[in-house]
């Protein structure tokens, strides 16, 4: 399998995330792609590609306009308010309050936030837009023939919608991608969301339309981030009523479940028939992630990554979430390697 990546990721390099009240090193932090890189490598997965620039044309099929010049623009006002520290949001248009955009980057950056764990720093944007990069060329080589293919996306994107940045996402790589799909001339596309948390961002982006079908399996948001979506009755409005499907579990979920409701939503996915299957792999669905509470073993990952590949459907693997850093290459490889039955 091809994998695309880039050393720009590194670009991404927050020094802060607001966690349990303490100011701490990111989660999401730049080892977690050099190991998964490393993996690659050493199993031989296959070529490794650095990724085309596709510009901003592909993003804006996505996402709101304001929104990426606040992104663009976020740091250096930041800074140009004479503030200290990374760019974290602390205001939001809460309930009854005024949804409308502040021009100050202290109000500014709250509309366009969903949750003030992320920092905004130097170098965020760039990192961003190189993992949208990563993404749209992955899915320009199985446009091209290839049967599947390996973004190896960081930052990640599934909680990013079109006009809001928060859980360590900035642009919706898998969006993006599913989007270039269709402009291509696809018909339907599923995005299948594996990692632990709902994508909220990926389910709000395509919850009114039926080309796109939406599968995720996460930590119920009664007791998860983001904690706001993601609930089983949550199922599409108007057109895309029925094509937006949620599969929430409890603490402790262990792989008989979870692989359980996998395969209700392979079946799912199998009668829709997509013409391009994305999955929003993370694997902080892991037993040992540090921020997460289901309890999958490594081997899972295999026997999960053969279950995706009876679909028998082109096959884009974005890489999204995984905090396990020690072991986050071999789970998210193993799933790689499962889906080519090796
Ligand atoms: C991103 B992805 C910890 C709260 C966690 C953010 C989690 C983002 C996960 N204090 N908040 O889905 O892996
Ligand atoms: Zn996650």
């Amino acid at each position: 399998m091809l994998t695309i990546q880039t050393d720009k990721h590194k670009l991404r390099d927050a020094k802060t995330e607001l966690h349990g009240g303490l100011l701490v090193p990111p989660f999401e932090c730049p080892a977690r792609v050099d190991r998964i890189l490393t993996r690659v490598q050493q199993v031989n997965l296959g070529p490794v590609q650095e990724p085309d620039d596709f510009g901003l044309k592909p993003v804006r099929r996505i996402h709101d306009g304001e929104f990426l010049a606040f992104l663009a623009g976020c740091w250096d006002e930041w800074q140009a308010a004479g503030f200290e520290g990374e760019a974290i949001a602390t205001s939001w248009p809460a309930r009854r309050m005024r949804v409308k955009p502040p021009s100050f980057i202290d109000g500014k950056i709250g509309y366009y936030c969903l949750a003030s764990e992320t920092a905004i720093s130097n170098g965020t944007w760039e990192a961003a837009q190189a993992s949208a990069n990563v993404a749209l060329t992955a899915q320009a080589a199985i446009a091209k023939g290839a049967q599947s293919a390996f973004a190896l996306c960081r930052p990640p994107g599934h909680h990013a919608a079109a006009d809001m940045f928060g859980g360590y996402c900035f642009i919706n790589n898998a969006a993006v991608a599913a989007q270039a799909f269709l402009d291509q001339g696809a018909s339907r596309v599923a995005i299948l969301d594996v990692d632990f948390h709902h994508g909220n961002g990926t389910q709000d982006i395509f919850y009114g339309r039926d080309d796109v079908f939406f599968q995720s399996l996460h930590g119920r948001p009664e007791d998860a981030f983001p904690y706001f979506l993601g609930y089983a009755d949550e199922k599409g409005a108007s057109a895309g009523e029925g094509f937006t499907e949620n599969y929430p579990l409890p603490p402790g979920t262990a792989f008989d479940a979870w692989g359980d409701a996998l395969a209700t939503s392979i079946k799912r996915i199998h009668d829709y028939g997509p013409d391009a299957v994305v999955i929003s792999l993370g694997v902080d669905t892991f037993k040992d992630d540090p921020i997460s509470f289901f309890k999958l073993e490594s081997d899972d990952y295999k026997t999960y990554g053969r279950m995706i590949a009876g679909l028998n459907r082109p096959t884009l693997f974005v890489m999204e979430g995984g905090y396990a850093v020690e072991e986050i290459g071999i789970n998210a490889v193993n799933v790689l390697m499962g889906y080519e039955d090796r």
